[in-house]
Protein backbone atom coordinates (compact mmCIF):
# COMPACT_ATOMS: atom_id res chain seq x y z
CA UNK A 1 0.00 0.00 0.00
CA UNK A 2 1.55 3.18 -1.44
CA UNK A 3 -0.94 5.63 0.32
CA UNK A 4 -2.07 4.71 3.54
CA UNK A 5 -4.70 6.74 5.17
CA UNK A 6 -5.36 7.45 8.73
CA UNK A 7 -7.30 4.87 10.35
CA UNK A 8 -11.11 5.59 10.79
CA UNK A 9 -11.00 7.54 7.40
CA UNK A 10 -14.56 7.93 6.08
CA UNK A 11 -15.22 6.37 2.62
CA UNK A 12 -18.38 6.54 0.78
CA UNK A 13 -20.15 9.14 -1.48
CA UNK A 14 -22.91 11.88 -1.39
CA UNK A 15 -26.45 12.72 -2.89
CA UNK A 16 -29.15 14.73 -2.39
CA UNK A 17 -32.64 14.09 -2.26
CA UNK A 18 -34.37 15.55 -5.28
CA UNK A 19 -31.37 14.14 -7.23
CA UNK A 20 -32.49 10.24 -5.84
CA UNK A 21 -35.66 9.91 -4.09
CA UNK A 22 -38.51 10.14 -6.95
CA UNK A 23 -41.92 9.81 -5.17
CA UNK A 24 -42.40 13.46 -5.97
CA UNK A 25 -45.44 13.73 -5.57
CA UNK A 26 -46.99 11.39 -3.28
CA UNK A 27 -47.55 10.66 0.44
CA UNK A 28 -47.90 14.24 1.16
CA UNK A 29 -44.25 15.36 0.14
CA UNK A 30 -44.80 18.68 -1.14
CA UNK A 31 -43.57 20.73 -4.43
CA UNK A 32 -40.15 21.99 -4.07
CA UNK A 33 -38.66 24.12 -6.91
CA UNK A 34 -37.20 21.13 -9.23
CA UNK A 35 -40.91 19.91 -8.77
CA UNK A 36 -42.44 23.36 -10.22
CA UNK A 37 -39.57 23.69 -13.20
CA UNK A 38 -39.85 20.69 -14.11
CA UNK A 39 -43.20 20.88 -14.62
CA UNK A 40 -43.24 24.40 -16.57
CA UNK A 41 -40.30 23.66 -18.59
CA UNK A 42 -39.83 20.12 -18.59
CA UNK A 43 -37.21 20.28 -21.56
CA UNK A 44 -35.55 22.92 -20.07
CA UNK A 45 -32.69 20.93 -19.18
CA UNK A 46 -34.22 17.69 -18.47
CA UNK A 47 -34.93 16.10 -21.77
CA UNK A 48 -38.24 14.75 -20.43
CA UNK A 49 -36.54 13.26 -17.37
CA UNK A 50 -37.76 15.22 -13.98
CA UNK A 51 -37.92 14.14 -10.23
CA UNK A 52 -40.28 11.81 -10.46
CA UNK A 53 -38.04 9.44 -12.45
CA UNK A 54 -35.38 9.33 -10.66
CA UNK A 55 -33.40 5.71 -9.06
CA UNK A 56 -36.05 5.64 -6.40
CA UNK A 57 -33.75 5.83 -3.39
CA UNK A 58 -37.96 6.74 -1.70
CA UNK A 59 -38.18 2.49 -2.73
CA UNK A 60 -35.20 0.94 -3.14
CA UNK A 61 -33.34 2.28 0.25
CA UNK A 62 -32.89 -1.06 1.39
CA UNK A 63 -31.09 -2.71 -1.66
CA UNK A 64 -29.06 1.00 -1.85
CA UNK A 65 -27.41 0.80 1.50
CA UNK A 66 -26.91 -2.75 0.80
CA UNK A 67 -25.05 -2.34 -2.23
CA UNK A 68 -22.96 0.77 -0.42
CA UNK A 69 -21.66 -1.81 2.53
CA UNK A 70 -20.55 -4.20 -0.24
CA UNK A 71 -18.48 -1.40 -1.95
CA UNK A 72 -16.89 -0.74 1.80
CA UNK A 73 -18.76 2.36 2.45
CA UNK A 74 -18.29 3.39 6.11
CA UNK A 75 -20.28 6.78 5.44
CA UNK A 76 -22.43 8.39 2.65
CA UNK A 77 -23.95 11.55 2.87
CA UNK A 78 -27.88 11.93 2.30
CA UNK A 79 -30.02 15.00 2.12
CA UNK A 80 -33.68 15.52 3.51
CA UNK A 81 -36.50 17.01 1.38
CA UNK A 82 -37.56 19.98 3.47
CA UNK A 83 -40.90 19.86 1.24
CA UNK A 84 -41.11 16.17 2.11
CA UNK A 85 -40.55 16.69 5.71
CA UNK A 86 -42.66 20.19 5.79
CA UNK A 87 -44.74 20.30 3.05
CA UNK A 88 -45.12 23.77 3.41
CA UNK A 89 -42.19 24.81 4.27
CA UNK A 90 -43.51 25.85 7.43
CA UNK A 91 -46.39 24.43 9.64
CA UNK A 92 -47.01 21.04 9.75
CA UNK A 93 -44.77 17.97 10.19
CA UNK A 94 -45.90 14.93 7.68
CA UNK A 95 -45.77 11.75 9.59
CA UNK A 96 -44.94 9.82 6.48
CA UNK A 97 -41.52 11.65 6.01
CA UNK A 98 -40.84 10.99 9.28
CA UNK A 99 -41.22 7.32 9.02
CA UNK A 100 -39.17 7.63 6.07
CA UNK A 101 -36.20 9.41 7.22
CA UNK A 102 -36.52 7.16 10.66
CA UNK A 103 -36.33 3.92 8.53
CA UNK A 104 -33.59 4.97 6.30
CA UNK A 105 -31.33 6.46 9.45
CA UNK A 106 -31.86 2.93 11.26
CA UNK A 107 -31.00 1.08 8.07
CA UNK A 108 -27.71 2.52 7.40
CA UNK A 109 -26.57 2.39 11.14
CA UNK A 110 -27.35 -1.63 11.14
CA UNK A 111 -25.12 -1.77 7.85
CA UNK A 112 -22.66 0.07 9.26
CA UNK A 113 -23.02 3.37 7.03
CA UNK A 114 -22.42 6.35 8.86
CA UNK A 115 -25.48 8.78 7.65
CA UNK A 116 -24.15 12.03 7.49
CA UNK A 117 -27.23 14.57 6.64
CA UNK A 118 -27.80 17.61 5.17
CA UNK A 119 -30.41 20.04 5.15
CA UNK A 120 -30.78 21.91 2.29
CA UNK A 121 -28.88 20.92 -1.37
CA UNK A 122 -30.97 23.43 -3.69
CA UNK A 123 -33.95 22.09 -2.82
CA UNK A 124 -36.58 25.20 -1.91
CA UNK A 125 -40.26 24.98 -1.00
CA UNK A 126 -42.71 26.08 -3.37
CA UNK A 127 -44.60 28.01 -1.62
CA UNK A 128 -41.43 29.51 0.67
CA UNK A 129 -40.23 30.29 -2.91
CA UNK A 130 -43.68 31.70 -3.76
CA UNK A 131 -42.65 34.57 -1.09
CA UNK A 132 -39.17 34.93 -2.48
CA UNK A 133 -37.60 32.15 -1.56
CA UNK A 134 -33.83 33.02 0.53
CA UNK A 135 -34.74 36.33 -0.43
CA UNK A 136 -37.11 36.82 1.95
CA UNK A 137 -35.90 36.93 6.31
CA UNK A 138 -39.24 34.93 7.03
CA UNK A 139 -37.85 32.08 4.92
CA UNK A 140 -34.53 32.24 7.39
CA UNK A 141 -37.39 31.91 10.32
CA UNK A 142 -38.53 28.86 8.83
CA UNK A 143 -35.14 27.12 7.42
CA UNK A 144 -34.31 27.78 11.32
CA UNK A 145 -37.28 26.08 12.70
CA UNK A 146 -37.23 23.06 10.08
CA UNK A 147 -33.73 22.60 11.21
CA UNK A 148 -34.29 22.50 14.98
CA UNK A 149 -37.35 19.90 14.02
CA UNK A 150 -34.97 17.55 12.16
CA UNK A 151 -32.22 17.78 15.21
CA UNK A 152 -35.04 17.11 17.44
CA UNK A 153 -36.55 13.89 15.21
CA UNK A 154 -33.40 12.50 14.14
CA UNK A 155 -30.35 13.80 15.93
CA UNK A 156 -30.08 11.16 18.54
CA UNK A 157 -28.82 9.23 15.66
CA UNK A 158 -27.52 11.40 13.30
CA UNK A 159 -24.15 12.99 14.69
CA UNK A 160 -22.74 14.28 11.20
CA UNK A 161 -24.92 17.48 10.25
CA UNK A 162 -24.49 20.03 7.29
CA UNK A 163 -26.51 22.98 7.16
CA UNK A 164 -26.03 23.69 3.19
CA UNK A 165 -24.48 22.03 0.35
CA UNK A 166 -23.07 24.63 -2.11
CA UNK A 167 -24.54 28.03 -1.01
CA UNK A 168 -23.36 30.09 -3.79
CA UNK A 169 -24.86 27.50 -6.42
CA UNK A 170 -28.48 28.55 -5.93
CA UNK A 171 -27.06 32.26 -5.80
CA UNK A 172 -25.58 31.65 -8.97
CA UNK A 173 -27.89 29.70 -10.53
CA UNK A 174 -30.92 31.43 -9.33
CA UNK A 175 -29.87 35.19 -9.39
CA UNK A 176 -26.75 34.92 -12.12
CA UNK A 177 -26.33 33.16 -14.10
CA UNK A 178 -29.98 31.11 -15.31
CA UNK A 179 -29.61 27.57 -13.76
CA UNK A 180 -31.52 27.40 -11.15
CA UNK A 181 -34.76 28.55 -10.75
CA UNK A 182 -36.11 31.55 -10.12
CA UNK A 183 -33.54 32.19 -12.84
CA UNK A 184 -33.44 35.95 -12.39
CA UNK A 185 -30.34 38.29 -13.30
CA UNK A 186 -30.19 40.76 -10.30
CA UNK A 187 -27.55 40.86 -8.07
CA UNK A 188 -28.48 42.89 -5.35
CA UNK A 189 -30.87 40.01 -4.92
CA UNK A 190 -28.07 37.34 -5.20
CA UNK A 191 -26.37 39.24 -2.37
CA UNK A 192 -29.36 38.60 -0.08
CA UNK A 193 -30.15 35.78 -1.06
CA UNK A 194 -26.47 34.61 0.00
CA UNK A 195 -26.44 36.60 3.05
CA UNK A 196 -29.67 34.76 4.03
CA UNK A 197 -28.36 31.55 3.48
CA UNK A 198 -25.43 31.97 5.67
CA UNK A 199 -27.60 33.30 8.39
CA UNK A 200 -29.38 30.35 8.36
CA UNK A 201 -26.77 28.31 8.63
CA UNK A 202 -25.53 30.23 11.60
CA UNK A 203 -29.36 29.81 13.56
CA UNK A 204 -29.36 26.31 12.42
CA UNK A 205 -25.76 25.54 13.98
CA UNK A 206 -26.94 27.77 17.54
CA UNK A 207 -30.04 25.80 17.46
CA UNK A 208 -27.94 22.59 17.13
CA UNK A 209 -25.65 23.33 20.08
CA UNK A 210 -28.80 24.56 21.96
CA UNK A 211 -30.15 21.13 21.32
CA UNK A 212 -27.35 19.92 23.35
CA UNK A 213 -26.71 16.68 21.55
CA UNK A 214 -23.14 15.49 20.82
CA UNK A 215 -22.69 15.34 16.98
CA UNK A 216 -20.69 17.84 14.77
CA UNK A 217 -22.46 20.58 12.56
CA UNK A 218 -20.82 22.13 9.54
CA UNK A 219 -21.75 23.39 5.88
CA UNK A 220 -20.48 21.74 2.54
CA UNK A 221 -18.88 24.31 0.42
CA UNK A 222 -17.70 23.93 -3.08
CA UNK A 223 -14.52 25.43 -3.45
CA UNK A 224 -12.70 26.09 -6.81
CA UNK A 225 -9.51 27.49 -5.71
CA UNK A 226 -8.69 30.43 -7.92
CA UNK A 227 -5.60 30.68 -9.96
CA UNK A 228 -4.41 34.27 -11.95
CA UNK A 229 -2.94 34.14 -15.63
CA UNK A 230 0.39 35.68 -14.60
CA UNK A 231 1.91 37.36 -11.61
CA UNK A 232 1.20 40.20 -13.14
CA UNK A 233 -0.38 42.37 -10.04
CA UNK A 234 -3.30 43.16 -12.30
CA UNK A 235 -4.19 39.60 -12.98
CA UNK A 236 -3.34 38.30 -8.97
CA UNK A 237 -6.17 41.31 -7.95
CA UNK A 238 -8.32 40.23 -10.16
CA UNK A 239 -7.66 36.53 -8.58
CA UNK A 240 -7.99 36.96 -5.68
CA UNK A 241 -11.12 39.34 -6.49
CA UNK A 242 -12.77 36.08 -7.74
CA UNK A 243 -11.64 34.12 -4.74
CA UNK A 244 -13.45 36.96 -2.44
CA UNK A 245 -16.61 36.79 -4.57
CA UNK A 246 -16.94 33.02 -5.03
CA UNK A 247 -14.70 31.12 -2.11
CA UNK A 248 -14.39 33.51 0.79
CA UNK A 249 -17.71 34.98 0.67
CA UNK A 250 -19.38 31.97 1.99
CA UNK A 251 -15.82 30.02 3.70
CA UNK A 252 -14.85 33.32 5.45
CA UNK A 253 -18.05 33.81 7.72
CA UNK A 254 -18.76 29.61 7.95
CA UNK A 255 -15.29 29.29 9.58
CA UNK A 256 -14.29 32.36 10.54
CA UNK A 257 -17.29 34.30 11.50
CA UNK A 258 -16.77 37.01 9.45
CA UNK A 259 -17.01 38.32 5.85
CA UNK A 260 -13.71 39.34 3.67
CA UNK A 261 -13.08 43.13 3.93
CA UNK A 262 -12.41 42.79 -0.19
CA UNK A 263 -15.98 41.34 -0.47
CA UNK A 264 -17.41 43.97 1.81
CA UNK A 265 -15.48 46.89 -0.03
CA UNK A 266 -17.20 45.92 -3.36
CA UNK A 267 -20.43 45.64 -2.36
CA UNK A 268 -20.25 49.15 -0.47
CA UNK A 269 -18.78 50.69 -2.97
CA UNK A 270 -21.40 48.92 -5.66
CA UNK A 271 -24.28 49.69 -3.48
CA UNK A 272 -25.25 46.42 -2.95
CA UNK A 273 -24.46 45.98 1.04
CA UNK A 274 -27.74 43.32 1.80
CA UNK A 275 -30.12 44.37 4.49
CA UNK A 276 -28.45 43.31 8.20
CA UNK A 277 -30.42 43.47 10.78
CA UNK A 278 -29.03 44.26 14.39
CA UNK A 279 -27.52 40.94 16.14
CA UNK A 280 -27.21 39.11 12.98
CA UNK A 281 -22.93 39.80 12.79
CA UNK A 282 -23.00 38.42 16.50
CA UNK A 283 -25.18 35.06 15.65
CA UNK A 284 -22.33 34.81 12.47
CA UNK A 285 -19.24 35.68 15.09
CA UNK A 286 -20.73 32.96 17.40
CA UNK A 287 -21.75 29.97 15.59
CA UNK A 288 -18.87 28.84 13.26
CA UNK A 289 -18.66 25.53 11.83
CA UNK A 290 -16.86 22.20 13.52
CA UNK A 291 -16.35 20.63 10.27
CA UNK A 292 -16.15 21.44 6.57
CA UNK A 293 -17.07 19.61 3.77
CA UNK A 294 -14.93 20.56 0.39
CA UNK A 295 -16.53 19.72 -2.79
CA UNK A 296 -13.81 20.27 -5.56
CA UNK A 297 -14.33 19.51 -9.32
CA UNK A 298 -12.18 22.49 -10.65
CA UNK A 299 -9.79 25.53 -10.48
CA UNK A 300 -10.77 29.01 -11.86
CA UNK A 301 -8.61 30.69 -13.70
CA UNK A 302 -8.72 34.55 -14.17
CA UNK A 303 -6.98 37.43 -15.71
CA UNK A 304 -7.12 41.17 -15.39
CA UNK A 305 -10.28 42.70 -16.88
CA UNK A 306 -9.27 43.28 -20.90
CA UNK A 307 -12.65 45.20 -22.02
CA UNK A 308 -14.77 47.03 -19.51
CA UNK A 309 -18.31 45.80 -20.15
CA UNK A 310 -21.48 47.87 -21.04
CA UNK A 311 -22.37 50.15 -18.36
CA UNK A 312 -25.88 50.16 -18.53
CA UNK A 313 -25.93 46.64 -18.34
CA UNK A 314 -26.83 44.54 -15.19
CA UNK A 315 -24.21 44.68 -12.68
CA UNK A 316 -22.32 40.91 -12.63
CA UNK A 317 -19.58 39.82 -10.10
CA UNK A 318 -16.79 39.36 -13.40
CA UNK A 319 -17.13 43.18 -13.71
CA UNK A 320 -13.83 42.55 -11.55
CA UNK A 321 -12.04 39.97 -13.66
CA UNK A 322 -12.11 37.80 -17.26
CA UNK A 323 -11.96 34.13 -16.91
CA UNK A 324 -8.77 32.67 -18.54
CA UNK A 325 -8.65 29.84 -20.56
CA UNK A 326 -5.10 27.79 -19.43
CA UNK A 327 -3.53 26.34 -22.94
CA UNK A 328 -2.84 22.83 -22.56
CA UNK A 329 -5.58 22.78 -19.57
CA UNK A 330 -6.83 18.69 -18.98
CA UNK A 331 -10.45 18.66 -19.82
CA UNK A 332 -13.50 16.37 -19.02
CA UNK A 333 -14.73 17.41 -21.96
CA UNK A 334 -18.66 15.81 -20.75
CA UNK A 335 -18.94 18.34 -18.31
CA UNK A 336 -16.88 20.70 -19.55
CA UNK A 337 -15.19 21.21 -16.64
CA UNK A 338 -11.09 21.24 -15.88
CA UNK A 339 -9.60 18.59 -14.33
CA UNK A 340 -6.72 19.81 -12.29
CA UNK A 341 -5.85 17.45 -9.59
CA UNK A 342 -3.42 19.28 -7.67
CA UNK A 343 -6.40 21.99 -6.88
CA UNK A 344 -7.67 19.67 -4.17
CA UNK A 345 -3.99 19.87 -2.22
CA UNK A 346 -3.97 23.57 -2.69
CA UNK A 347 -7.44 23.83 -0.98
CA UNK A 348 -6.46 21.66 1.54
CA UNK A 349 -3.30 23.79 2.34
CA UNK A 350 -5.26 26.87 2.31
CA UNK A 351 -7.97 25.37 5.33
CA UNK A 352 -4.34 24.23 6.93
CA UNK A 353 -2.32 27.83 6.83
CA UNK A 354 -5.28 30.52 6.48
CA UNK A 355 -8.52 28.37 8.48
CA UNK A 356 -6.94 27.31 11.70
CA UNK A 357 -6.51 23.64 10.05
CA UNK A 358 -10.54 22.85 10.66
CA UNK A 359 -11.50 19.84 10.31
CA UNK A 360 -12.76 18.87 6.96
CA UNK A 361 -13.35 16.05 4.36
CA UNK A 362 -13.73 15.70 0.26
CA UNK A 363 -17.26 15.52 0.49
CA UNK A 364 -17.82 15.60 -3.34
CA UNK A 365 -15.22 15.30 -6.33
CA UNK A 366 -16.24 13.46 -9.42
CA UNK A 367 -16.18 12.82 -12.74
CA UNK A 368 -19.38 13.16 -14.78
CA UNK A 369 -19.36 10.91 -18.44
CA UNK A 370 -21.80 10.60 -21.02
CA UNK A 371 -22.80 7.33 -22.84
CA UNK A 372 -20.88 4.74 -19.90
CA UNK A 373 -23.41 2.08 -21.32
CA UNK A 374 -20.49 1.86 -24.14
CA UNK A 375 -18.12 0.93 -21.64
CA UNK A 376 -19.90 -2.44 -20.55
CA UNK A 377 -18.07 -5.11 -21.16
CA UNK A 378 -19.63 -8.83 -21.98
CA UNK A 379 -19.93 -9.55 -17.70
CA UNK A 380 -22.77 -6.37 -17.75
CA UNK A 381 -19.70 -4.49 -16.29
CA UNK A 382 -18.87 -0.75 -16.68
CA UNK A 383 -15.12 -0.56 -17.25
CA UNK A 384 -14.85 2.91 -15.80
CA UNK A 385 -10.86 3.08 -15.55
CA UNK A 386 -11.19 6.85 -16.38
CA UNK A 387 -12.67 7.10 -12.86
CA UNK A 388 -10.53 5.07 -11.45
CA UNK A 389 -7.57 7.42 -12.16
CA UNK A 390 -9.47 10.72 -11.54
CA UNK A 391 -10.02 9.24 -8.15
CA UNK A 392 -6.61 7.91 -7.69
CA UNK A 393 -5.24 11.25 -8.97
CA UNK A 394 -6.75 13.79 -6.72
CA UNK A 395 -6.55 10.82 -3.83
CA UNK A 396 -2.63 11.29 -3.87
CA UNK A 397 -2.94 14.86 -3.16
CA UNK A 398 -5.16 14.57 -0.39
CA UNK A 399 -2.51 11.70 0.64
CA UNK A 400 -0.10 14.16 0.65
CA UNK A 401 -2.16 17.40 2.07
CA UNK A 402 -2.13 15.24 5.29
CA UNK A 403 1.13 13.77 5.06
CA UNK A 404 1.97 17.58 5.78
CA UNK A 405 -0.66 18.25 9.14
CA UNK A 406 -4.03 18.61 7.05
CA UNK A 407 -7.15 17.66 9.63
CA UNK A 408 -9.13 15.41 6.70
CA UNK A 409 -11.21 12.96 7.77
CA UNK A 410 -12.20 11.78 4.52
CA UNK A 411 -13.29 11.41 1.00
CA UNK A 412 -16.53 10.73 -0.48
CA UNK A 413 -17.23 10.87 -4.40
CA UNK A 414 -19.78 12.37 -6.37
CA UNK A 415 -21.68 10.06 -6.68
CA UNK A 416 -23.06 7.24 -5.12
CA UNK A 417 -25.06 5.89 -7.82
CA UNK A 418 -25.69 7.37 -11.01
CA UNK A 419 -28.51 9.36 -10.19
CA UNK A 420 -30.60 12.92 -11.90
CA UNK A 421 -28.89 16.11 -12.29
CA UNK A 422 -30.14 19.19 -12.15
CA UNK A 423 -28.43 20.49 -15.22
CA UNK A 424 -29.20 17.47 -17.59
CA UNK A 425 -30.68 14.77 -16.02
CA UNK A 426 -29.49 11.85 -16.76
CA UNK A 427 -27.36 12.59 -19.67
CA UNK A 428 -23.55 12.79 -17.25
CA UNK A 429 -23.00 9.55 -15.19
CA UNK A 430 -21.24 10.02 -12.13
CA UNK A 431 -21.90 6.93 -10.08
CA UNK A 432 -19.97 3.68 -8.58
CA UNK A 433 -22.69 2.19 -9.42
CA UNK A 434 -24.56 2.20 -12.77
CA UNK A 435 -28.89 2.20 -13.20
CA UNK A 436 -30.32 1.21 -16.16
CA UNK A 437 -33.38 3.45 -16.12
CA UNK A 438 -34.87 1.46 -18.51
CA UNK A 439 -35.24 -1.78 -16.48
CA UNK A 440 -36.68 -0.58 -13.38
CA UNK A 441 -33.68 1.36 -12.47
CA UNK A 442 -31.34 -2.57 -12.28
CA UNK A 443 -28.35 -1.56 -10.63
CA UNK A 444 -24.80 -2.85 -11.45
CA UNK A 445 -21.60 -1.85 -9.65
CA UNK A 446 -19.15 -0.66 -12.12
CA UNK A 447 -15.41 -1.47 -11.93
CA UNK A 448 -14.88 1.78 -9.79
CA UNK A 449 -17.01 0.42 -7.44
CA UNK A 450 -15.33 -2.51 -7.13
CA UNK A 451 -11.76 -0.64 -6.96
CA UNK A 452 -13.35 1.50 -4.28
CA UNK A 453 -14.49 -1.47 -1.92
CA UNK A 454 -10.19 -2.87 -2.18
CA UNK A 455 -9.70 0.65 -1.10
CA UNK A 456 -11.80 1.17 1.71
CA UNK A 457 -10.80 -2.62 2.96
CA UNK A 458 -7.06 -1.74 3.47
CA UNK A 459 -7.86 2.01 3.81
CA UNK A 460 -5.41 2.92 1.12
CA UNK A 461 -4.40 1.78 -2.47
C1 LIG B 1 -22.58 19.54 -7.36
C2 LIG B 1 -23.88 19.31 -6.63
C3 LIG B 1 -24.48 17.98 -6.89
C4 LIG B 1 -24.26 17.41 -8.28
C5 LIG B 1 -22.86 17.65 -8.80
C6 LIG B 1 -22.65 17.27 -10.25
O1 LIG B 1 -22.44 20.90 -7.60
O2 LIG B 1 -23.73 19.44 -5.23
O3 LIG B 1 -25.82 18.05 -6.49
O4 LIG B 1 -25.25 17.81 -9.15
O5 LIG B 1 -22.47 18.99 -8.62
O6 LIG B 1 -23.06 18.30 -11.09
P1 LIG B 1 -23.89 18.09 -12.43
O7 LIG B 1 -24.98 17.15 -12.12
O8 LIG B 1 -24.41 19.46 -12.74
O9 LIG B 1 -22.92 17.63 -13.47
Amino acid sequence: IQYRFPDGFWWGSAASATQTEGAADIDGKGKNIWDHWYEAEPNRFFEGVGPQDTSQFYYKYKEDITLMKEIGHNSFRMSISWSRLIPNGIGEVNPKAVEFYNNVINEFIENGVEPFVGLFHFDMPMELQNIGGWANREVVDAYETYARTCFELFGDRVKKWFTHNEPIVPVEGGYLYDFHYPNEVDFGKAVQVGYHTLLASAKAIKGYRESGQDGKIGIVLNLTPSYPRSQHPADVKASILADAIFNRSFLDPSVKGEFPAELVQILKEEGFMPVIVDGDLDIIKNNTVDILGVNYYQPRRVKAKENMPNPEAPFMPDRYFDNYVMPGRKMNPHRGWEIYEKGIYDILTNLRENYGNIECFISENGMGVEGEEKFRDENGIIQDDYRIEFIQEHLKWVHKAIQEGSSVKGYHLWTFMDNWSWSNAYKNRYGFVSVNLNKDGERTIKKSGQWIKTVSENNGF
